[in-house]
């Protein structure tokens, strides 16, 4: 069968009013980008005719601006799940223009082969190969695409120029079977590779092929400041000492890394300590640093979801393909993010949060408990099923107005029965073993910023008779006072006290 070329707002006018669609990619790596543009102008188009218009939307993860963005500001999204990181999105949603699920990424998959939520109707990917019998070669980022292209009834395929054939050989595809006869997911090391270079399909349900030339919307990190950096140093002083201990392998364990400027930070401190040996990770997006660290010989394989770097750095993997298709693997999101896995490997994993309370519970996702930053990710994937789970944050926000610890999250993401260890630039509070009110002494001296250890202290003096010794008519005072001075240090407990 003669693939069905044509443009991109004549694929677009293949998907109706209401229809569900699946976005393949991770992050902006790999996510269809013409095609999600074509679909917001006949949106805009529309309602300018005052016509309703509104796709709902699965993708791996956050998406490039010509798809989260185009789509956010077409208010052509009628529910979108499980992450996004899109600033306009974020405000649409925050408005409730769109319907936002944040959900563990590991999971959409088998909640859509179980029925948990409408199955999708189109499959929208980006691809570097696609051959008339039904093989597809994604690109940057895998995604959930073997399971949309699986379950969607029709496939719009952008067959991104930018991206060569030559990344074939770079992924690794395979969907588990359902319970009750699902068996273990066969990756016993990083490396292991399990599945296809492709992703197979019936070629009848290929609907469109848009030939595109567009190199991915992936943002570049802020440069590397001093309170970054030093999160980056504690976080290797702490596995140093880990291993010197004995409580990690000297062969080391493989590393699962976050996402945004702070996780980039902490890998290429990781990378600069020379007592920690050479590593493998194992992780969901494989950020800038990697690159060179695995140049350099730092990193020696890496297993991800996506390639997210920037596009010099992509540039170098594709000019230096023979070297790096065998140190990369490229898996779905429902394998790079597996909790069975992540627990067999024993992975040091490493996550950022916006705030965490001093007795370890962690808040990845809610600005003040109520506005939607970016979403759970893989965080959840990872952290309940680490060897070691570490969370790093900046002791402070806003130019210190706002204190990243605080009585109580406002929002709960992580809870204190997951998060081992927190590191901030002020150093590292280790909470295995520890009771709710040794745990609040250790952040509290180890990782809270000098000028809110006074007002955390006072906190806890509060009430001394509970396992767990909160004033809840106080456990929120530190974000009232932020919401309604602009600075959590000007927070008096007696103001808030019932
Ligand atoms: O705001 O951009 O206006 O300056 O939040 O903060 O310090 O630049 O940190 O880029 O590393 O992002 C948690 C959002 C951190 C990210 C989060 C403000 C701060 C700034 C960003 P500005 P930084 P990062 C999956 C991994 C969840 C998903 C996840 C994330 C902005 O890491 O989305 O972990 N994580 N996925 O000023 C109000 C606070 C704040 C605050 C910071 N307490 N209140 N604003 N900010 N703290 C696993 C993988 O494998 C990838």
């Amino acid at each position: 069968m003669a693939l069905p070329f044509m443009t991109a707002d004549e694929a677009a006018r293949l998907v109706p009013n209401g229809a569900i669609v699946g976005m393949g990619g991770f992050t902006p790596a790999g996510a269809p980008k013409d095609v999600p543009t074509a679909i917001a102008h006949m949106a805009e188009a529309l309602h300018a005719e005052g016509k309703p218009y509104k796709i709902g939307m699965y993708t791996g993860a956050s998406t490039g601006d010509s798809c989260d963005g185009a789509l956010a500001r077409a208010h052509a999204i009628d529910f979108r799940t499980p992450y996004q990181g899109n600033k306009d999105l974020r405000t649409e949603l925050n408005a409730q223009g769109a319907h936002y699920f944040d959900m563990h990424l590991s999971e959409l998959a088998q909640d859509l082969r179980y029925g948990f939520m409408p199955k999708p109707d189109f499959a929208i990917i980006e691809a570097c190969e696609v051959t008339e019998d039904g093989e597809i070669v994604p690109t940057a980022g895998v995604g959930n695409m073997p399971t949309f292209c699986r379950l969607a009834d029709k496939i719009i395929i952008e067959l991104n120029e930018a991206m060569p054939a030559t990344m074939r050989g770079m992924h690794d595809i395979y969907e588990p079977a359902d319970p009750p006869v699902r068996r273990e997911i066969p990756v016993y090391k990083v490396s292991d590779r399990i599945g296809t270079d492709c992703i197979k399909v019936e070629p009848s349900k290929i609907v469109a092929v848009v030939k595109t030339n567009r190199p991915n919307e992936v943002g570049k990190f802020s440069p590397l400041d001093e309170t970054t950096a030093k999160i980056g140093e504690n976080v290797a002083a702490f596995l140093e000492a880990e291993m010197k201990a004995g409580r990690i392998p000297a062969s080391f364990l493989p590393i699962q890394s976050g996402v945004g400027n702070i996780a980039n930070a902490v890998l290429g401190a990781l990378g600069e300590n020379q007592h920690i040996p050479p590593f493998e990770m194992y992780t969901e997006v494989i950020q800038d640093s990697v690159v060179g660290l695995m140049k350099e010989g730092r990193v020696k394989f890496a297993s991800g979801c996506s390639l997210t770097v920037g596009a010099d750095k992509l540039q170098d993997i594709i000019d230096h393909i023979d070297f790096f298709r065998d140190k990369i693997v490229l898996r779905p999101q429902e394998i790079s993010n597996n909790p069975e896995v992540a627990r067999r490997l024993g992975l040091i994993t490493i996550n950022t949060a916006l705030e965490a309370d001093i007795f370890g519970n962690i808040n990845s996702t809610h600005v003040c408990g109520t506005k939607m930053m970016n979403g759970i990710g893989g965080s959840g994937d990872f952290t309940r099923n680490a060897y070691i789970s570490i969370y790093t944050t900046p002791s402070t926000a806003k130019g210190g107005c706002i204190s990243a610890f605080v009585p109580m999250v406002s929002h709960l993401d992580h809870s204190e029965h997951s998060v081992k260890i927190i590191i901030t630039e002020h150093g590292i509070a280790d909470l295995r073993g520890k009771s709710p009110i040794q745990r609040a002494h250790e952040i509290i001296n180890n990782c809270v910023d000098p000028q809110y250890r006074p007002l955390l202290n006072e906190y806890l003096e509060m009430s001394k008779t509970a396992h767990t010794p909160h004033t809840l008519s106080c456990a929120l005072a530190m974000h009232e006072e932020f919401l309604k001075s602009g600075d959590m240090r000007n927070t008096k407990w007696e103001n808030y006290k019932r």
